[in-house]
């Protein structure tokens, strides 16, 4: 306790009282730990949340990821990876390649499949249907998590039946949980300038929502490091940790740092790695009814990864293996890891590495 009387900034005194006491922090809590410069406080402050709820455990899975398409009708601005139907560069797996391609998981032992894609203006249900019934009827043991809450909402649109139906249909044919993507932000505005076409962001959660109370469980993510403010991203925060208290439906929380490159917002620059650490800390601290903070060493990098989990991160997802959403926007991480890598890059760090399931059971 003596170290953080005399490391601490005394702005944060406040707020290290609340930490200390298992208090909840509120708005302005949240915009102050933005506001303030002092980054080991807010990372030693993290990390006595982190060790409270995972002690020294690091948490990674065996998984690989499949983008079935990058035909997208959304065009985000922020996005590098979407093509419109027939431009150059435009593709979309067929069942069997996606068959082909998850047959990799046999000798890598996977255990998880992520599966998501742009918004295809043709497809209908049947398709998604399809294709998560051939998976799973094929490696039945593996868990498919796949398609975000954008793409769950774009299927019950093209196909004229509800959300919840929707879910019901992929439930039944061997979907086990959703990703957390397509958050970005939820202020209006922001999603108005960024990403007009996309859903909103009550949309985003009402279908999480929907989700959760299908019996599906999900992550939660927010794209930071363009136009946002701090009160923005607070409120983002603030709104996860709502819909948590009502569903207790999400696993984990994973900020995605905005990678510029070949985006139409290529002018901006990479994002600080004191904001990462941040969004990640301030994460830990404002979630405290999330039980994992998820650093995606794709887009963080391998070292500040590792020194994410001294900031509140007790998970550093998996092998990944092919990712191509972070790689189009210029990432200079290797698409893939193999175990040895991510225990090895654990166990630097004093960690100790623990493989899960999607579910965060423990696997050996
Ligand atoms: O939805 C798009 C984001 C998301 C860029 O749930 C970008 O475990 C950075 O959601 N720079 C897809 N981000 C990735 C995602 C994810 C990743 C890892 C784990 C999990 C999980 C989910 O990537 C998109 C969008 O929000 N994104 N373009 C970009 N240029
Ligand atoms: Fe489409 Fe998703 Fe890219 Fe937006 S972020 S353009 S919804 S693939």
């Amino acid at each position: 306790m003596q170290l953080v009387h005399t490391t601490l900034n005394t702005d944060l005194s406040d707020i290290q009282e609340k930490v200390i006491d298992g208090y909840r922090l509120e708005y302005e809590d949240g915009v102050k730990l933005f506001e303030s410069p002092d980054i080991l406080a807010i990372g030693y402050l993290a990390n006595l949340i982190r060790e409270r709820k995972n002690n020294n455990k690091t948490y990674y899975i065996i998984n690989r990821h499949i983008n079935y398409t990058n035909i997208c009708k959304n065009r985000c601005k922020f996005c590098a990876f979407s093509r419109d139907n027939g431009e150059d560069g435009a593709y979309q797996m067929s069942i069997k390649e996606i068959l082909d391609n998850a047959s990799q998981i046999i000798h890598e032992k996977a255990t998880e499949l992520h599966i998501v894609g742009g918004l295809h203006p043709e497809l209908g249900l049947d398709y998604y249907v399809e294709m998560i019934s051939s998976i799973h009827e094929r490696f039945p043991d593996v868990h498919l998590q796949a398609f975000t809450a954008v793409e769950i909402a774009h299927f019950a649109e093209i196909s004229g039946i509800s959300i919840r139906e929707t879910l019901k249909e992929l439930k039944k044919a061997g979907l086990g949980s959703l990703p957390g993507g397509g958050a970005e932000i939820f202020s209006p505005n922001i999603r108005k300038e960024l990403c007009p076409e996309k859903l909103s962001g009550e949309e985003w959660l009402n279908t999480m929502r929907e989700a959760h109370s299908s019996g599906l469980r999900s992550n939660a993510t927010m794209l930071y490091g363009h136009i946002e403010k701090n009160e923005e991203r607070v409120n983002h925060l603030l709104k996860l940790r709502e819909l948590q208290d009502e569903t207790n439906g999400f696993m984990s929380f994973i900020p995605l740092a905005f990678h510029p490159k070949n985006t139409d917002l290529k002018d901006f620059s990479n994002t600080a790695g004191i904001l990462d650490l941040k969004m990640l800390a301030i994460g830990r601290l404002m979630l405290d009814n999330f039980d994992h903070i998820k650093a995606f060493w794709i887009m963080l990098g391998i070292k500040l990864a590792q020194v994410s989990l001294s900031f509140g991160v007790d998970d550093i997802d998996g092998t990944v293996a092919e990712e191509k959403i972070t790689h189009s926007a210029g990432a200079q991480t290797p698409e893939a890891l193999t175990v040895g890598e991510i225990k090895s890059l654990i166990e630097e760090t004093g960690r100790e590495p623990v493989e899960r399931d999607t579910l965060y059971n423990r696997i050996r």
